[in-house]
This record gives structure tokens, C-alpha cells and sequence, in this order.
């Protein structure tokens, strides 16, 4: 029976919903949340997301929208965009973009045309969904050519890059991944743009939170088109953001209004601007300087256990593992650490030879983790829980074992906006 709170207005009005929550609530306080794409995002950043604003139709921009009442969230989104310029250095930012992929469609929208060429990275390497494949908008709108990593050094392929843009003359080249574990050369890309006439768009999405805290390069001096998510690494709400240079200002602005979207979620535009704040804080450049510590110290661990770290390490947030150094399938991996408590999942790594739903991969992120106060001493514990899950599946009693460790490990370690 769900226990109602007399403070709660949710658990009044719908028990059910209010008891899923706490379910939730209790899973993400409980485990340890290795999905390098998430993050907990702040309690000032929930209250903004939470509150009236979710109220306010406000198509258009500051100054000039097609609906009347919107002089305060005028100055809430001029807010969002006047920090976002101020943390990455962009000479524009468009703040309106619900999620990562709506934020490329309207790059994409604002200077190609249907059926143009563009390359973006192979999602089975790395890349990402909007970045090209054939079951996606994005390759189905437009002609995309895939690139993809040395086989060897697993590695981005630059000269490969160079030769495929020589060839197709693309509109736009996408750089940027969700399972890549180094830092992409974006000085190489932006050379490759020059020579083959392209725009060089990066997609930051997983990385925008480290670039903030100035622990890993930049993509704004070398792209004309940046996009990014604004809930990974950059711990905001779930949503995304458009960078880019003042020439393409105008185009993006239409891409996203009228051209992809609605109406702006202003709650979700006010939760940007809380976030782009925090991001500024020397405690976020110290949580970015742990999240690339972790992950290392992390990635080390993984190898000390007999676990394939893909390149033989990372530079960033990110870890992709190959679960056949342990005789297992990614899909089956995850299902052996979700049992334990430990939450990841199954990523393909170059040229594996299993579909995109078995896989042979597990992708780790340490963001997290370091958001809830963890660092290199608890990564090398974790480390040694993953490798014991892996190196016996199948035994329950070990699965048991471990997560009565990880459930006890975990409640000491506080997560924003979950009371303990
Ligand atoms: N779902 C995101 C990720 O996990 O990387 C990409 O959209």
C-alpha cells in the first residue's frame, strides 16, 4: 500500500504514479549508475524544470514570439543564452532544442536540402543514430556517408575520413560519438571541412560537460555547428542546445522555430540556464577533473581484471569493454551486472560480428558516480565487482553477494535531489 504524504500533492492525487516514482527513486539510490550518458541532475535544476513555467506557450524568440505574456520568459531564455555563450565561447546559441536529435535535425534543416551528402561517424563504431543511419530521419532525408575507426588501433581513421570526403563532397561532416572513447581531433576534421569545402558540425553531446569544465579540447573555435545534449556530462536537464558561428545564426534560429519544432519547453530553457551556471562553478571543474580521473582509474581496473578496455584506455568520461575477453555477449553482460546492481549498457564495438541487440560490447561512464562524491578509490572497488559478476555468470550466489555489497557501498553515497 502506497504510504500518501501529507506534503505531496502527486501522492494525493495519484498513489500509483507517486509509488512508481519512489520505486525509481529507490533503484537510483541503491545502485551504481555506470551509463555514460546519465547523470543526476541538481535540485535547483529539478525546481526550475518543475515549476510554471511548464505553463507558457512562447513560439518564437525573445522579442518576438506569436503569443502575448511572454516578457519574463523573454528574459529567462536571453538568460540561458547569454550563459551558454559565456561557458563554451560561441559567437551564437540557440537554447529551444528538446533532445540531441531534435538539436541535429535543425543543424542539419538550417544548410542542407533533402537528398544532400553528407558523413557522419558508423553507428556500429561509435557514432549515433541521428548521425546517419538508414532507419533514422537523418538517413533517410539525407545521403550520408559512414566513416569509422582503424581496426588495429580502433582509433578514428582520419586518412579514411579524408579520402571519403575527397570522394563524395559532402554538405556537412559530423564529428562527435556515443561510444568513442578518445578525444576527436577536431583541428584534422576542420582541415578535411576546408579542403573538401564542407561545414564541420560536432556533435558534443557526451562530452559538453568535460569542455565546460575545461578538461578536455574544445570543438567551438574549429566548428561551424555545434550541438549538444545538456543531461550528460554537462548534468542539466534533458534536453539540448545549438551552438554556432554568427553566420549561421539566422538559418539555425529558423531551423528550429518554425522549421522543426513548436513551442519551447520554457521549463526545460530554465533548467539550461540553471545548469549552464553550475557549470561555471569551480566545483563543476573539479567534478569534470574527477569524471576523466575516474574513468581512467576505472578503465585501469577493468584491464587488471582481464577485461579488453577498446583503444587500451580512454581519455574522456567513457569506457567501451569487450565482454569477449570474458567469454560473454554484451546483451548478456548487462543482464549479469543489472542482477548485481550495477547498471550499464550493451554497446557494439568496431567491427564486432553480433547485431546491434546481442552486441559484444559494454559501454561504462564514470559522470554519475562522480556526481554522487565517488573517486579513484571506490572506481578500483567497483572495478573489482564488475570483473567478479563477469568472471562467474550465471552463479546467483555471487550476483547476491555483490549486490548486498553494492546496495550498502551505495547508500552512503548521497544522489541530489534523493533523500536518503
Ligand atoms: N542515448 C544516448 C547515449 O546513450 O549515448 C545517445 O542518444
Amino acid at each position: 500500500m502506497t504510504r500518501v504524504h501529507a506534503d505531496s500533492a502527486l501522492a494525493a492525487s495519484d498513489p500509483d504514479l507517486f509509488h512508481l516514482i519512489g520505486e525509481e527513486q529507490r533503484r537510483q539510490r541503491l545502485g551504481l549508475e555506470l551509463i555514460a550518458s546519465e547523470n543526476y541532475t541538481s535540485p535547483a535544476v529539478m525546481e526550475a524544470v518543475g515549476s510554471i513555467l511548464t505553463n507558457k506557450y512562447a513560439e518564437g524568440y525573445p522579442g518576438n514570439r506569436y503569443y502575448g505574456g511572454c516578457e519574463v520568459v523573454d528574459r529567462i531564455e536571453e538568460l540561458a543564452r547569454t550563459r551558454a555563450k559565456e561557458l563554451f565561447g560561441a559567437e551564437h546559441v540557440n537554447v529551444q532544442p528538446h533532445a540531441g536529435t531534435q538539436a541535429n535535425m535543425a543543424a542539419y534543416f538550417a544548410v542542407m536540402d533533402a537528398g544532400d551528402t553528407a558523413m557522419g561517424m558508423n553507428l556500429d563504431q561509435g557514432g549515433h543514430l541521428s548521425h546517419g543511419k538508414s532507419i533514422n530521419f537523418s538517413g533517410r532525408m539525407y545521403h550520408f556517408v559512414p566513416y569509422g575507426v582503424k581496426r588495429e588501433e580502433e582509433t578514428i581513421d582520419y586518412d579514411e575520413v579524408a579520402a571519403l570526403a575527397r570522394e563524395h563532397k559532402p554538405k556537412v561532416i559530423v564529428a562527435g560519438a556515443t561510444a568513442y572513447p578518445r578525444i576527436v581531433d577536431f583541428a584534422r576534421f576542420r582541415e578535411i571541412a576546408d579542403e573538401t569545402g564542407a561545414l564541420l558540425m560536432v556533435d558534443m553531446a557526451h562530452f559538453a560537460g568535460l569542455v565546460a569544465a575545461g578538461v578536455h579540447p574544445t570543438p567551438v573555435p574549429y566548428a561551424d555547428i555545434v550541438t549538444s545534449t545538456s543531461h550528460k556530462t554537462l548534468r542539466g536537464p534533458r534536453s539540448a542546445f545549438i551552438l554556432c558561428r554568427e553566420q549561421y545564426a539566422k538559418a539555425i534560429d529558423r531551423a528550429v522555430f518554425p522549421g522543426t519544432q513548436g513551442g519551447p519547453l520554457m521549463h526545460a530553457v530554465a533548467g539550461k540556464a540553471v545548469a549552464f551556471r553550475e557549470a561555471m562553478t569551480p566545483q563543476f571543474k573539479a567534478y569534470g577533473r574527477q569524471v576523466v580521473e575516474n574513468a581512467r582509474v576505472l578503465a585501469e581496473g577493468l584491464q587488471r581484471g582481464g577485461v579488453r578496455v577498446v583503444t587500451g584506455g580512454t581519455d574522456t568520461h567513457l569506457i567501451l569493454a569487450d565482454m569477449s575477453s570474458k567469454g560473454l555477449s554484451g546483451k548478456r553482460a548487462e543482464r549479469l551486472l543489472d542482477q548485481a546492481g550495477i547498471t550499464v549498457n550493451k554497446n557494439t564495438v568496431p567491427y564486432d560480428t553480433r547485431s546491434a541487440m546481442i552486441t559484444s560490447g559494454i559501454r561504462f561512464g564514470t559522470p554519475a558516480l562522480t556526481t554522487r562524491g565517488m573517486g579513484q578509490d571506490e572506481m578500483r572497488r567497483i572495478a573489482t565487482w564488475i570483473v567478479r559478476v563477469l568472471d562467474h555468470p550465471g552463479d546467483e550466489a555471487i550476483s547476491a553477494e555483490v549486490r548486498a555489497t553494492v546496495e550498502e557501498f551505495a547508500a552512503a553515497y548521497p544522489v541530489p535531489g534523493i533523500a536518503g
